[in-house]
C-alpha cells in the first residue's frame, strides 16, 4: 500500500481519516514529531496521501516500529463484532499459525474468529495489554525484515529486542529516550492529543551508522476524534466506552525501559 514519491517523499494509500489527522497535525504542537503533509496525489487510478519519507536524512537506517496503546481496535469494531459478527477465516488462520491451542471449540468448529477477538489474542500475547505497547518489526541497515515479535511479552523480552536493535549502543539510548520525552511532554499539551483517540498508531524508531537517532509518530488510520468538550487522559484504564487508549501508558513503560538500559 505504499509507493516511493518525489523528492524525499512517499506515497501511502489513502485514507479520509488519516488525511484529517495528518492536516490537523500539521497546525499542532506534535508537527515536529509526525512526517510533513503534502495533500494528496492520485497516480495510476489510486488516490494516495502523499508524506515526508522519515528515511531520507539517515544513510542505511535501521528502523523500529512500536504499536502504542493498551488496545488496538476501536470501540466501534466492538460494537459492529457483537450486533452483527462477522466471521474472520483470515485471522483465525494467523491465530492457529501461532498457536494452535488458541481458538475455543466453538472457533475450531466456524474455523474463524471476531475482529475484536484476534485483537484481544494479539493484545494479551504481546507486550500491549500488559506495558502499553509491542514491537511490531524491524528493519535492519542491510534491509532484512524481522516481524517475529508476536509473542515479544515482558519487559526482559522487550529490553533484548532492544538492545540487539541499537547493538547496545547507549549513545543511540540516550538519543532516542531524550525524544522520547520530548514527545511525550508535547504529547500532555498537544490540543489535538487531547482530543482524539489514538489507535493503532506507531512510534517509528530509527537510527544509523553515522550517530544519528530519532523518533516519530505514524499512522492515523484509526485515530478518531472524541466528541466537542470530551478529553481523554491516554493514561487512565480502558473501560467499554471511555475510549482511553493507554498511548502515554504505554510511552511511559517505554521510556522506563530505555532508562533502565542506559544504566545497565
Ligand atoms: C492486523 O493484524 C493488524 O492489526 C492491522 O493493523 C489491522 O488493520 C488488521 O485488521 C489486522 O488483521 P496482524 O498485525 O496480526 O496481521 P495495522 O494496519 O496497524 O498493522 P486495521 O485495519 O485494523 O488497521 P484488518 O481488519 O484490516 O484485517
Ligand atoms: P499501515 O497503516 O499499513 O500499518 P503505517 O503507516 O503503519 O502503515 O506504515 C507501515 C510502515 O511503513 C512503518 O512501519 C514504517 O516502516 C513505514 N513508514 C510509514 N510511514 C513512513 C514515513 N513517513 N517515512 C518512512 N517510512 C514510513
Ligand atoms: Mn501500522
Amino acid at each position: 500500500s505504499f509507493k516511493a514519491g518525489a523528492n524525499g517523499r512517499i506515497l501511502k494509500k489513502h485514507c479520509e481519516c488519516e488525511q484529517r489527522c495528518l492536516s490537523l497535525l500539521m497546525r499542532d504542537v506534535l508537527r515536529p514529531y509526525v512526517p510533513g503533509y503534502h495533500g494528496d496525489v492520485e497516480k495510476d487510478g489510486q488516490k494516495y496521501n502523499q508524506m515526508e519519507d522519515l528515511l531520507a536524512e539517515f544513510d542505511y537506517p535501521c528502523v523500529m516500529d512500536c504499536k502504542m496503546g493498551v488496545r488496538t481496535y476501536l470501540e466501534e469494531e466492538l460494537n459492529k463484532a457483537r450486533k452483527k459478527p462477522s466471521p474472520r477465516p483470515d485471522m483465525y488462520q494467523k491465530m492457529v499459525e501461532v498457536d494452535p491451542g488458541a481458538p475455543t471449540s466453538e472457533e475450531n468448529e466456524k474455523k474463524a474468529v471476531t475482529k475484536p477477538r484476534y485483537m484481544q489474542w494479539r493484545e494479551t500475547l504481546s507486550s500491549t495489554a500488559t506495558l502499553g505497547f509491542r514491537i511490531e518489526g524491524v528493519k535492519k541497515e542491510d534491509g532484512t525484515v524481522n516481524r517475529d515479535f508476536k509473542k515479544t511479552k515482558t519487559r526482559e523480552q522487550v529490553t533484548t529486542a532492544f538492545r540487539d536493535f541499537v547493538k547496545g549502543n547507549k549513545d543511540i539510548v540516550k538519543l532516542y529516550l531524550s525524544r522520547l520525552k520530548e514527545i511525550r511532554a508535547t504529547l500532555e499539551v498537544s490540543p489535538f492529543f487531547k482530543t482524539h483517540e489514538v489507535i493503532g498508531s506507531s512510534l517509528l524508531f530509527v537510527h544509523d551508522n553515522k550517530g544519528r537517532a530519532k523518533v516519530w509518530m505514524i499512522d492515523f488510520g484509526k485515530t478518531t476524534p472524541l466528541v466537542e468538550g470530551r478529553e481523554l487522559t491516554h493514561r487512565a484504564a480502558w473501560v467499554e466506552g471511555n475510549r482511553e487508549d493507554g498511548y502515554l501508558f504505554g510511552l511511559d513503560s517505554l521510556v522506563d525501559i530505555l532508562e533502565n538500559m542506559e544504566n545497565a
